[in-house]
C-alpha cells in the first residue's frame, strides 16, 4: 500500500552529508550475524521454518513456499557486478517506449508516493527469504508517470554493468514490484544492490536487479543477462521455470 505520509526525507540518514559506506556495513553485519551464529543451530530453525511454510497459503491460494525451496533468515549475497552504491551518484532512468521520459535522482525518488511491505523472495538456487519488509516506489507508479505507449508489453530493468532483466508489462506493474531502497527498515548492503534494486517478488529473484540504474519500457521482449545464459525467460517459482 502507498503511504500517502510522503515525502519523509528526514528519515534518510543516507542523505545527509556525513553519510558514506559504514552505512552499508552496518546492514551487512546486520544480514549476515545469523547465518555466522553457528551451523547447526540455523539449520535446525531454518527446517522449522520451511516446514511451516509448507502449511501455509497467500491470498492469492499458491502455496507459501514454491515446490523445490528451502526458508533461510537472511538473504545470501549471490555475487554480480556492483555498482557505485552511494545516493550521491545514483541516477534511474525512467524512458523507452514512453511519453514523457525522465531521471530521478536519491531524493527524487524519495519524494515520490512511498510503498511499503511484505514480501517473500524465491532464488532460483533453492533458497526462500520470507517476509521481509521492503519500502520503495512502485513500478507501475513510474510507468503512470512517464505515460507508457498502449503497445508496451515488456519491462527491461538495466543495473551496473549492462546487466538486464525482462519482466512482462502486466506483472512489472503488479503493485508489489518496487524500486526499494529499504529491507527491513535499513539500507541495502552494498553486495545486495544498494542504494536501490529491483524487487520482483512473485519471479525468481534473478528478475529484481541489484545496483538498478533505469527501467525501460518496451514493445519487443529482450531477454535478458541470465535469460541469455540458460535461464527461464519467465521465471515463475511455483511453476519452477527454473531454466530455458
Ligand atoms: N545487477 C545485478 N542484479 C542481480 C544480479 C546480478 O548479478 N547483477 N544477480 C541476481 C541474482 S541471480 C539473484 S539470486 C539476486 C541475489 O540478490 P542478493 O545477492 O541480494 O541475495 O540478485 C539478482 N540481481
Ligand atoms: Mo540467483
Amino acid at each position: 500500500m502507498r503511504d500517502p505520509r510522503s515525502p519523509d526525507l528526514e528519515r534518510f540518514p543516507e542523505l545527509h552529508s556525513r553519510w558514506d559506506r559504514r552505512t552499508f556495513i552496518k546492514g551487512a553485519a546486520a544480514g549476515t550475524a545469523l547465518v555466522a551464529f553457528g551451523g547447526a543451530l540455523y539449520r535446525l530453525a531454518g527446517d522449522d521454518l520451511t516446514r511451516a511454510a509448507r502449511a501455509e497459503t497467500r491470498t492469492d491460494g499458491r502455496p507459501r513456499l514454491p515446490p523445490g525451496q528451502r526458508v533461510i533468515r537472511a538473504l545470501r549475497n549471490m555475487g554480480g557486478d556492483e555498482g557505485p552504491g552511494d545516493v550521491r551518484s545514483f541516477r534511474l532512468r525512467v524512458h523507452g517506449a514512453v511519453k514523457t521520459p525522465f531521471e530521478l535522482d536519491y531524493a527524487a525518488l524519495l519524494k515520490l508516493p512511498q510503498t511499503e511491505q511484505a514480501s517473500d523472495v524465491h532464488c532460483v538456487t533453492g533458497w526462500s527469504r520470507l517476509g521481509a519488509q521492503f519500502k520503495g516506489v512502485q513500478v507501475a507508479l513510474l510507468a503512470e508517470k512517464a505515460g507508457v505507449k498502449g503497445d508496451v508489453r515488456h519491462v527491461i530493468f538495466e543495473a551496473a554493468h549492462g546487466y538486464t532483466t525482462n519482466v512482462p508489462f502486466a506483472e512489472a506493474t503488479a503493485p508489489n514490484v518496487l524500486a526499494t531502497y529499504r529491507m527491513d527498515g535499513k539500507p541495502f548492503a552494498i553486495e545486495n544492490g544498494a542504494p536501490v534494486r529491483a524487487l520482483v517478488p512473485d519471479l525468481y529473484f534473478w528478475k529484481s536487479a541489484k545496483w538498478l540504474t533505469g527501467v525501460r519500457f518496451v514493445v519487443r521482449d529482450e531477454p535478458g543477462y541470465w535469460e541469455v545464459r540458460g535461464y527461464h525467460n519467465h521465471a515463475s517459482p511455483w511453476t519452477e521455470e527454473r531454466y530455458g
